[in-house]
This record gives structure tokens, sequence and C-alpha cells, in this order.
């Protein structure tokens, strides 16, 4: 099955009056379709976006009628995690409502969600939403194009690497079963200071001691997993995970549904660094 949405338009997004006919609207809706009958609507304003440009970026994840759901789960810490990634895979967002404005009622209410977003290249943006209802964890991923300079380089950079730094932490990947579609794959990150010691003061981060954000090459598929724990599998949206991890080892399990090539970003937060969320970014082959 594959997990690239299915662009339609849908006249009403909550709030907005607007239907297919109102061409003089500065927004404009698209539907992302998701695994399980949900589906997420979203607008930008301006639209389209202008690369540089802060934009407001405003969803709303529907039901299978395009109803909204007045009672999703906080998953997370969140209510929507909202992903970008640009087809050159050069640029990665992670955002949400929260990191700028208090949820409300009406927020709940709608399952209408808003933050400014500002994307730094023109082109495809790939993009996921995570969420969660009835105590599944939820899935919608659709693409933005963004208009304006810089462009995006024409073919994502597919070298692979093991070393990756942010912030003078050093982050090594070190797999302890390679990666192969259809099976479970292992890894860990290893974390080292600018100074060559370990780093340990990793403190949990979005409800997890990191979180990693994976897409294929082609950006038409992408996933989201936490640090692994025993009994990760039973972990439902509204159960916190345990902060196991301090560093400077975080291991990570999972199980690639195609081969070919992907690229991971691991979040992560420090005791040390307050506020600033660290991201590692590193390609890899998988076998197919
Ligand atoms: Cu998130």
């Amino acid at each position: 099955m594959t997990l690239r949405a299915l662009a339609l338009f849908v006249p009403v997004l909550a709030g907005l009056a607007c239907t297919s006919a109102d061409t003089d609207s500065s927004v404009t809706e698209t539907a992302s379709e998701g695994v399980t009958g949900y589906q997420v609507v979203w607008s930008s304003d301006p639209a389209p976006m202008q690369a540089g440009d802060a934009a407001q970026f405003t969803l709303q994840v529907q039901d299978q009628d395009g109803r909204a759901i007045d009672d999703l789960q906080q998953n997370h810490e969140r209510m929507v995690h909202a992903i970008f990634v640009s087809a050159d895979l050069a640029s990665f967002t992670h955002t949400h409502q929260e990191d700028y404005t208090a949820v409300t009622a009406d927020n709940l209410r709608t399952s209408t969600f808003s933050f400014p977003l500002t994307l730094p290249l023109a082109g495809r943006y790939f993009m996921m939403f995570d969420y969660a209802h009835e105590n599944n964890w939820l899935q919608s991923t659709d693409d933005i194009v963004v208009e304006g300079a810089p462009a995006q380089a024409a073919t994502p950079d597919l070298t692979t690497n093991t070393e990756a730094t942010d912030a003078g932490v050093q982050a090594s990947l070190i797999w302890t079963s390679a990666p192969v579609a259809g099976f479970e794959a292992d890894w860990t990150i290893r974390l080292t200071d600018a100074d060559g010691s370990d780093v340990t003061d990793l403190v949990p981060f979005l409800g997890a001691d990191a979180h990693c954000i994976l897409v294929n090459a082609e950006t038409t598929w992408g996933s989201h997993t936490h640090a692994w724990f025993p009994d990760m599998a039973r972990m439902t949206p509204s159960m916190t995970m345990p902060h196991l991890y301090p560093g400077p080892e975080v291991p990570f399990a999972y199980t690639f549904p195609a081969g070919g090539t992907y690229k991971i970003w691991v979040q992560f937060q420090r005791e040390s660094n307050p506020g600033y969320v660290y991201a590692m970014s590193f390609v890899f082959d998988v076998a197919g």
C-alpha cells in the first residue's frame, strides 16, 4: 500500500467559507489521504508559499466524511506533529501549534490547528501529519509546492554517512542489525561532545528520549519512531515513554517497508543546552 497522498480539493475548511469557485481567495485547500479513512485538510496563507517567507499554515484533521474530530488524543505532548521535508532532502522542519500558541477549546472542537511556517527552498516538500485518535497512531501525508528562490537541488544528495554533527555534538550511527526490507533493523546513535567526552545529559523531548523521522529518497513515504524500549509496541498515544537513555547511546528499531535509500533525522534535547533541539541526519541504504 502506498502512503502517497491523494490530492483533491475540499471546498470548506473550518472557519473559511470558501468554495471551489472562490478564485479570489488567497488560501488554497488540499486534503491528504491517510491510511485509515482519516484525512488532513490544510492551507497556507499566503498560498502558494514563497521560499524564505513566513506563512501561516493551518490544518484540520477530518474523519472520512469530512467532519471535525473533537476527541483527538494528544500524543508525544502535541495534538498534531507536522513535518516538512524538501524533495532534495536538504530542508527538514518538525513543528506544532503548541510551539507558538496554546491549544484552545476551539482548536480541539474543530480539530483545527495553525502555526507559522517558513520553508527556505522553492520546490516540492513532502509533508507528514502525525496524530492520534481512539488509541490509534495515525498519519496523513501530502505534498506542498513552494515558489520563489532559492530553488532546491535538482536531485537529492544521497551520499551515505554514519557521522553527523549539530551544535558541537557528534553523532555516530552504529548498526546492530543491518537494514533489510521487511526485517527489523536495529541501530544505536552514539553521542560525543566537542571535547570528546560522552554526552550523558539527554532529557525527554516531546515525551521520548529521542525522536527519529524517516523518509525514503523519493520523499513518497515517511514515518516517525522513537528511542526503542521493551514493550514499545504496546504503547498507546496517551502513555508516556520512560526516560531510559541519558546517553551516550540511544537505541532504535524499525522495519523498513522496501529496499532503497533513506534519510533519517534523530532529534533530542540536552539538559545543558535548554530549548535547543538537536537534529542529526543520516543517509543509508536498505537492502531490498
Ligand atoms: Cu512532533
